[in-house]
């Protein structure tokens, strides 16, 4: 690709978002120096090898690529709210429903889950830290390579445009010739390799980690799905690596992995695409899951109903999400005993998640519930959610799916499942656990706001799309002639959209307002809650606890607060061991990000020469034989003191 097309040229809004993007990046680089923050960035966020610091940044990562997919979203939304608009093009409204795709599920959904997993897994375990603190941050600066590059092609090269699918011969060479489907390969790739990274990291820690005395069926729910979701990502990303690797082949070397003509197959790459894509949406769903787990037994003042049959559910969703790709695709030829075969695997699936859905609602009945914002999501979720599940039992009927296969039914269908799902978890997850980050919570009352018009607004979005789909209108249409019956539907879910930002708009104004005016003073168990996060100070100090918790039930700290167990004496603290900062994380995201993008645009020497710096940064890794450090006892007491008082 030649230089003079590196820029992206394409009218007045590309060129505004150009300028805006240059300013932006100018103006925080340029507010950092004045403030004189390099060194504590460098300190304390770049180098840091703190779990809940990582997870900090995983969660403010995905809360700006909410809004960049949800722009996105707001877009083709206004791009099909009248007939025969001319706001996008057909090409500029392919790479918004792909870029919307890739960044909501990978960039979005995946570093909120991972990030709030992040800061609660090693807490509520009573670990100090993950099992391999320097790979987690590592972990970090892959997927934030990652996404940054994948985010650039909007500007620079152009986007990808093939579907977050990416499904071929339309994603190959041949049709479509531009860098942006090789960002697509390259930065789902490098990103891809942090997430591998961050389920054995999780494997790991959660086996080996664990407090004494916490058995496995002593695990909180949260700590169990984000175990078996980092299962599922061992499982399950290695195949997306393949794939990526086998499409980074043919759009940049020639094979023909995909390529009929040449001996290739395009239907491997659906195969592929969807034994990774599938498992995936379970990867976000669970760790979900294990939230509302938390939340609802929290505020329902109970302990969570049928524990057992709930990780039995985990455990039996898991394994099935690896039977049932061929329910993406139907429609292409595979027969009917084999498509019998993935709509029974389908639908068993209802089975597990219903037997949850009931748990949760006995997990309720009787209890004494407090309606805080983490509960409200929680309850919103459960009717949300159950539209989604009940729609995917309809597409599951091989018979049917013909009706429904490609058309918007699909797109409320997974909407009603992620959003609700996901999003409303995360939001769940992040008024919950607001205060053990930052030690002050999310105010409550812009909070109601934030849920009441994101709930009503979503609702407004997706309900409408259901029936235009049943009305015929297909995905990714980017305009329609008048007189179909469609106008009143997508007009409506497009003001419902707009309601949707406003509920987001609100919650980054919650931020804000909390940040500023929010009291200090929460103590360190605001919700009167029952796992062990709770159990140390809020935010949780470096070091977590100042001593190892001994678990000898379910719900440990709600015990421990009945028995009298929470003090501290002065000579149970002992010295601490800890790990260092580490510069080879953030070294290796740029190392990464600089070879992706000269691979990106084909300039192989280039790639070659900057892919030096990703062996020294290896080599130079090995040699580190950094131990650690240790915190004093004089330094845990005070800390300690700050928020307990005198210790006896
Ligand atoms: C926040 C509000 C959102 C709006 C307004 C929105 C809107 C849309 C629209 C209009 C489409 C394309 C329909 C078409 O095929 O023409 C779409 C596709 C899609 N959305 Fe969303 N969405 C939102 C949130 C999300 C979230 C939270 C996720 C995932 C966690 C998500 C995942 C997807 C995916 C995977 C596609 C398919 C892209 C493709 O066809 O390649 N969306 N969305
Ligand atoms: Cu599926």
């Amino acid at each position: 690709m030649s230089l003079d097309k590196l820029l992206v040229d394409g009218g007045p809004l590309i060129l505004g978002s150009q300028i805006a993007i240059g300013l932006t990046i100018v103006s925080i680089l340029f507010l950092v120096t004045y403030l004189k923050k390099w060194k504590y960035l460098w300190k304390e966020w770049f180098t840091t090898v703190d779990h809940k610091k990582i997870g900090i940044m995983y969660i403010l990562a995905g809360v700006v690529m909410f809004f960049r997919g949800g722009v996105d979203g707001l877009l083709m939304k206004a791009q099909t709210a009248r007939p025969n608009m001319e706001f996008l093009d057909a090409q500029h409204y392919d790479e918004i429903f792909t870029t919307h795709g890739v960044i909501m599920i990978l960039f979005m959904a995946m570093p909120l889950l991972i990030g709030i997993m992040n800061v609660v897994v090693p807490l509520q375990i009573g670990a100090r830290d993950v099992a391999f603190p320097k790979l987690n941050a590592l972990s970090f600066w892959l997927f934030f390579a990652g996404a940054m590059l994948f985010n650039i092609s909007f500007v620079v090269g152009g986007s990808p445009d093939a579907g977050w699918t990416s499904y071929f011969p339309l994603a190959g060479k041949e049709f479509t010739p531009g860098v942006g489907n090789n960002y697509y390969a390259i930065a789902l790739q490098i990103a891809g390799i942090g997430t591998l990274a961050t389920g054995i990291n999780f494997i790991v820690t959660i086996l080996k980690m664990r407090a004494p005395g916490m058995g496995l069926m002593k695990m909180p729910m949260f700590t169990w799905t984000s175990f078996i979701t980092s299962i599922i990502i061992v499982a399950a990303f290695p195949i997306f690596t393949v794939a990526l690797a086998f499409m980074t082949l043919d759009r940049l070397l020639g094979t023909h992995f995909f390529t009929v003509a040449a001996g290739g197959d395009p239907m491997l790459w659906l195969n592929l695409f969807w034994l990774w894509g599938h498992p995936e949406v379970y990867i976000v769903i669970l760790p979900a899951f294990g939230m509302f787990s938390e939340v609802i037994a929290t505020f329902a003042r109970k302990n969570l109903y049928g524990y057992k049959s709930m990780v039995a559910s985990i455990v039996g969703i898991a394994f099935l999400s690896m039977l049932v790709w061929v329910h993406h695709f139907y429609t292409m030829g595979s027969g009917p005993a084999v498509n019998s075969v993935f709509s029974i695997t389908t639908m068993m699936i209802a089975i597990p998640t219903g037997v949850k859905i009931f748990n949760w609602l006995f997990t309720m009945r009787k209890g004494r519930i407090k309606f805080t914002n983490a509960m409200l999501w929680s309850l919103a979720f459960v009717p949300c959610f159950t539209i989604g599940g009940v729609t995917g039992v309809m597409l599951a009927m091989a018979a049917a799916d013909y009706q429904y296969h490609n058309t918007m039914f699909l797109v409320a269908h997974f909407h009603y499942v992620l959003i609700p799902g996901v999003v409303f978890a995360v939001f769940a997850g992040l008024y919950y656990w607001w205060p053990k980050m930052f030690g002050f919570a999310l105010n409550e009352k812009i909070g109601k706001w934030h849920f009441w018009l994101f709930v009503i607004g979503f609702n407004m979005t997706f309900m409408p799309m259901f029936f235009v789909g049943l009305k015929g209108m297909s995905r990714r249409m980017y305009t329609y002639s008048e007189g179909l019956g469609w106008e009143g539907l997508l007009g409506f879910s497009a003001v419902g959209a707009l309601v949707l930002a406003a509920g987001f708009a609100a919650l980054c104004y919650n931020i804000y307002w909390s940040f500023r005016y929010a009291s200090r003073d929460v103590g360190n168990d605001p919700w009167d809650a029952r796992t062990l996060e709770w159990a140390t100070a809020s935010p949780a100090p470096h070091y977590n606890f100042a001593k190892t918790p001994e678990v000898s039930s379910l719900d440990e700290y709600w015990v421990m607060k009945k028995e009298g167990r929470t003090n501290l004496k002065k000579e149970e603290i002992t010295e601490i061991h800890m790990p260092s900062n580490a510069w080879s994380p953030f070294f290796m995201c740029v190392a990464f990000g600089v070879v992706g993008f000269f691979l990106v645009f084909e300039w192989f020497t280039l790639a070659a020469i900057s892919a030096v710096a990703i062996v020294i940064g290896l080599i130079a890794n090995s040699f580190d034989y950094d131990e650690g450090y240790h915190v004093s006892v004089e330094e845990v007491e005070e800390t300690e003191r700050k928020w307990r008082g005198e210790l006896k």
